[in-house]
């Protein structure tokens, strides 16, 4: 199977709670390579732009809110079948149905605060990657 990629982000309760390495270090023994990293913040504009795709949900404020609260740092990672690898290595959205062993299992406390994010799709990673990374950041 050919390589691909995925985009992650550690979230803000992630980074204040001192989880970089511990997430960094699990990504890493799983078999996906760092491609592109940095820690940034978002404005409300770039977490509006991003989840544009929620903003007619009851939780858009509060995600917005929370994923602005903060630095997050954001990950470009390469690996056979890294999309759906990546969201079975991450678990499910809401950390208390994340199966065990999971990052979202082991590092976030509520569906809100939920310590990653995982691209869906191969569309979405290229998308999500580009929001965040010019071509020259990508190794
Ligand atoms: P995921 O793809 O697992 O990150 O989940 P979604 O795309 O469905 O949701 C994106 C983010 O919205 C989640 F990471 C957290 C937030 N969210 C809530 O705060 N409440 C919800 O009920 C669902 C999602």
């Amino acid at each position: 199977m050919a390589k691909n990629r995925t985009f992650t982000m550690l979230k803000p309760d992630a980074v204040e709670k001192g989880n970089i390495g511990g997430i960094l270090e699990q990504i890493s023994a799983s078999g996906f390579r760092i491609v592109a990293l940095k820690m940034t913040q978002m404005t409300l504009h770039d977490a509006q732009t991003f989840y544009a795709v929620h903003n007619e949900r009851p939780f858009f404020g509060e995600l917005v809110e929370f994923m602005t609260r903060g630095p997050i740092v954001a990950v470009v990672l390469e690996k056979e079948n890294a999309v759906e690898d990546f969201r079975i290595l991450i678990g499910a959205t809401n950390p208390a149905e994340a199966a065990e062993g999971t990052i979202r299992n082991k590092f976030a406390t509520s569906i809100a605060e939920n310590a990653v994010h995982g691209s869906d799709s191969d569309e979405n990673a290229e998308i999500e990657s580009a929001f965040h990374f010019s071509g020259r950041e990508l190794f």
